[in-house]
């Protein structure tokens, strides 16, 4: 348990880096706008980095403006930042660009539930059992004795929504719902955050469902259920990648399937990205460290160098192993 030495961290310090993964979703930006409130409280200076800009679909939540993208940078800005705050990341090439700004005379702080984690910082609090970085965030406000302003509590339950797809993941505690009725109390509109999140899909990306879907495969037992997003597709319709990472429940929602799998075709020829999704202890965090990803035990990701057909069959070897 690292909570007290990130406190300490957040103590020593006076100016901040925050900086979360690339293609970010309610989690990271959830997670850096709370911290960042949070920071601002105790009267510090803290400024929100990102590699890129957060998805339509978070453009309520309070604070969203104040995110600095890299390529918009004025580097004055980052004079005598003291401690860079990580959120979300379990690498800190995660966060793509972002890692250039960060320099040897900045204290690394690294927050995350991944257990995918390499322990990057100079402190880690990492927390496998956070449904979200949004809890470890909240853990903070806690243990620093900070109320926390109805922005807060939007930012926190979202980042805590999105992790868990809204309390339907084997990730969600009872923990994950004492800490979402305490946010609820800060007078929140539930129904508005869900449906901001999940129901404000581009007409675009259901199209591209459509034909992802027509391409569901599964094995002879039935235990590992597969689609793909060919490149082809997604031009043709117009949506893009990052629209599409929920597309996995389908094939996970297939009667039988242990392993569910995405494979994207990215703009890249020869890059393949691949997320998975594991049920009844499937470890599917393993199946992605072999390939060089990771993430959770039962949500991971990497990307493979292959063509589409090659590494196809190079992934369901290996993931024919662990059902
Ligand atoms: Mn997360």
């Amino acid at each position: 348990m690292s909570l007290p030495k990130v406190i300490n961290a957040i103590r020593r310090h006076k100016k901040f880096l925050i900086s979360g993964h690339v293609d970010p979703e309610a989690d990271a930006i959830g997670s850096q706008l709370a911290l960042a409130s949070l920071i601002k409280r105790l009267g510090k200076d803290p400024i929100i980095i990102d590699q890129d800009p957060p998805p339509v679909s978070c453009d309520f939540m309070p604070g969203i403006n104040s995110i600095v993208l890299c390529k918009n940078l004025n580097k004055k800005v980052l004079k005598d930042i003291d401690c860079a705050l990580i959120v979300d990341c379990p690498t800190l090439e995660r966060t793509g660009k972002a890692a250039e700004l960060v320099t040897r005379d900045m204290e690394i702080v690294n927050i995350d539930h991944h257990v995918s984690n390499d322990y990057f910082g100079d402190v880690n609090w990492v927390d496998g059992k956070g449904a979200a970085t949004g809890e470890l965030i909240f853990g903070i406000f806690k243990r620093l004795g900070l109320k926390l302003t109805k922005g807060d509590a939007i930012n926190i339950y979202s980042a805590i929504l999105i992790d868990t797809g809204s309390f339907r993941y084997s990730n969600t505690s009872a923990k994950t719902h004492i800490i979402a009725a305490e946010l609820i109390k800060n007078g929140l509109d539930t129904n508005f955050i869900y449906e901001s999140l999940f129901e404000m899909k581009a007409y675009e990306v259901t199209h591209l469902l459509g034909k992802s879907l027509s391409t569901l495969n599964r094995t002879p037992d039935g235990k590992i259920v597969w689609m793909w997003i060919t490149r082809e597709m997604k031009n043709g319709t117009g949506a893009e990648l990052k629209d599409a990472e929920n597309f996995i429940g389908f094939p996970r929602a297939v009667r039988g399937s242990k392993v569910a799998l995405l494979f994207k075709e990215s703009e890249e020829k020869g890059l393949i990205k691949v997320s998975l999704r594991g049920k009844d202890g499937v470890d599917v965090n393993k199946i992605a460290m072999k390939f060089g990803g990771g993430g959770h035990v039962a949500a991971a990701g990497f990307s493979i160098r292959a063509a589409s057909r090659e590494a196809e069959r190079r992934v369901l070897a290996e993931v024919s192993k662990h059902v």
